[in-house]
């Protein structure tokens, strides 16, 4: 059955690695499954075709057969559940592994996304200055607790999962804006760690071709 994804025509950082289609290209590879991609320009994306899959119209979005699917938490739980590779089999360890995916978008990347945000269409606001140093503490205070449980460990809990694909790469949008990550080597690491997985660099060479023509490297 073929898979097919939609993801920017154009993107602000040229396809390198922030535009969430990356997140699922990279599931995609993980499990080794092939798909094609749908580029879509930013009229298409809000286009009635494709508000009737993205109720958002956004991307990235996932089709397979008569399965459409929107929302990367979601795409990338289907991908999981349905091949496998991407969860562990142990119940209990897969509960915890779902956690974490949780955790990456619901508590670690809505105080990122409130800076970045402010940052792209508040800037020349008077409030801004002020609240900038507010916005950085909450992901200070996030990154912290994150860094300390992943301690020595190479993965949140056990090996790699979808949990830590999510998380990787939650941080990864942290790392590209700001020096708030370099804060902690852990951290530093452990997205280092993702990003020099095989299918990682696939999927980023896979995004970043699309404006390039040609495969990349990661940046460092
Ligand atoms: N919660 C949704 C999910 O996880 O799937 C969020 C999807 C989303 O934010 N999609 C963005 C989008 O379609 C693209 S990824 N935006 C257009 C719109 O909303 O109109 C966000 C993104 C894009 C590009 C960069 N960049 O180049 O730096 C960074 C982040």
């Amino acid at each position: 059955m073929t898979i097919t994804i939609t993801a920017f025509e154009r993107s602000p950082d040229l396809g390198r690695g922030l535009a969430r289609d990356i997140r699922v290209r990279w599931a995609l590879e993980e499990v080794g499954l092939a798909y094609e991609v749908r580029l879509l320009s930013f009229d298409a994306m809000k286009a009635p075709a494709h508000k009737a899959i993205h109720p958002f119209g956004q991307i990235p979005t996932y089709q397979e057969g008569d399965l459409q699917l929107f929302e990367t938490g979601a795409i990338i739980f289907h991908v999981a559940e349905r091949y496998g590779g991407l969860l562990p089999q142990d119940a209990n360890a897969r509960a915890r592994a779902i956690a974490w995916m949780f955790a990456a978008l619901n508590t670690v990347e809505p105080p990122i996304l409130e800076r970045q945000n402010a940052l792209l269409t508040e800037r020349d606001k008077p409030w801004t200055a002020e609240r900038m140093p507010l916005l950085e503490d909450r992901i200070r205070n996030r990154l912290a607790d994150l860094s300390a449980r992943l301690g020595e460990a190479d993965w949140l809990d056990g090996g790699f999962s979808a949990g830590d694909l999510l998380m990787a790469h939650t941080l990864q949008r942290v790392k590209a804006s700001s020096s708030l990550l370099d804060e902690h080597p852990t951290l530093v690491g452990y997205v280092a760690r993702a990003q020099a997985r095989p299918a990682y660099q696939r999927a980023f060479a896979a995004q970043l071709s699309v404006f390039t023509g040609k495969s990349g490297e990661q940046p460092r």
